[in-house]
């Protein structure tokens, strides 16, 4: 087998989108919404851990204001929401939200070295086209042959539906990609899809369990600001070039 597809997950992997996006979008919703409710930074590491941000609103719903009524609490979630990603796209589409570290120039140059590309994450479709759209062009879209995104499979993250989903739009085998992503949600999906993981950590992730990844990263680095190795294989250079990725599929996978 051979390295043929890089799989990337997005919130906290091409884009630390988390705090100043989703955060400041779902309390932006609340207010918009008269509800009394702000999640701070502490708070939101600990809803974090519930992926989907219509899960998440149930989740605090059901966790933190029991006493909450509406009609219909899926209803409200899902238009909840529905607003909340509204205001997440406006806040990207200003530019608010730079890729990490690395990350256009791995695209790059895996695309120069003919591997094909791919998204699988849990945010919401149209989070994913207004992230690539204003930090890579409009034109970027198309280098991911598939974006699976949110509600497209029925299980979101930790479950592997999205990896194995992703896998078979593009009709290859688990062994024949490598995962990037952020959170212990993303490497428990990956790893139940058979896919290895290149982890970059971030200020909401870098305490979760990576066991079972290649590498832990701080990021992926440039050529001219190595990455720090948290865990996992050593290998050159410091920054995650495709040479880098074919050492360690070589060697691991
Ligand atoms: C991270 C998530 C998402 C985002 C919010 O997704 O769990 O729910 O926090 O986006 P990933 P939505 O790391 O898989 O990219 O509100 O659209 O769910
Ligand atoms: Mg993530």
């Amino acid at each position: 087998m051979a390295l043929k597809a890089l799989i990337f997950d997005v919130d906290g992997t091409l884009a630390n989108t988390e705090r100043d996006g989703h955060l400041l979008a779902f309390n932006l919703a609340f207010k918009e919404l008269n509800l009394d409710w702000h999640w701070n930074n502490e708070l939101y590491h600990k809803l974090l851990d519930i992926a989907g941000g219509k899960l998440r609103i149930k989740h605090y719903i059901k966790n933190y204001h029991s006493d909450f009524e509406c009609d219909n609490i899926d209803i409200f979630a899902k238009n909840t929401h529905a607003l909340k990603t509204k205001i997440y796209v406006d806040l990207v589409g200003a530019g608010k939200i730079p890729l990490r570290t690395g990350v256009a120039r791995l695209l790059d140059e895996a695309r120069a070295a003919g591997l094909r590309l791919a998204i699988a994450t849990t945010t919401t479709e149209a989070n994913v086209t207004a992230l690539i759209a204003n930090t890579l062009g409009r034109d970027a879209l198309d280098w991911f042959e598939v974006i699976g995104a949110g509600d497209c499979v029925a299980k979101l993250k930790p479950a592997g539906d999205i990896y194995t989903y992703v896998l078979q739009k593009m009709q290859l085998n688990s062994s024949e990609c490598l995962a990037f992503e952020d959170s212990n949600n993303g490497i428990k999906s990956a790893t139940e899809a058979g896919i290895k993981c290149v982890i970059s950590v971030n200020e909401y992730t870098n305490s979760h369990n990576f066991d079972g990844a290649i590498v832990v990263l701080n990021n992926l680095g440039e050529p001219n600001q190595p990455f720090t190795l948290i865990a996992g294989a050593d290998c050159q250079p410091n920054y995650v070039n495709v040479d880098y990725l074919k050492r360690l599929y070589a060697k691991y996978c």
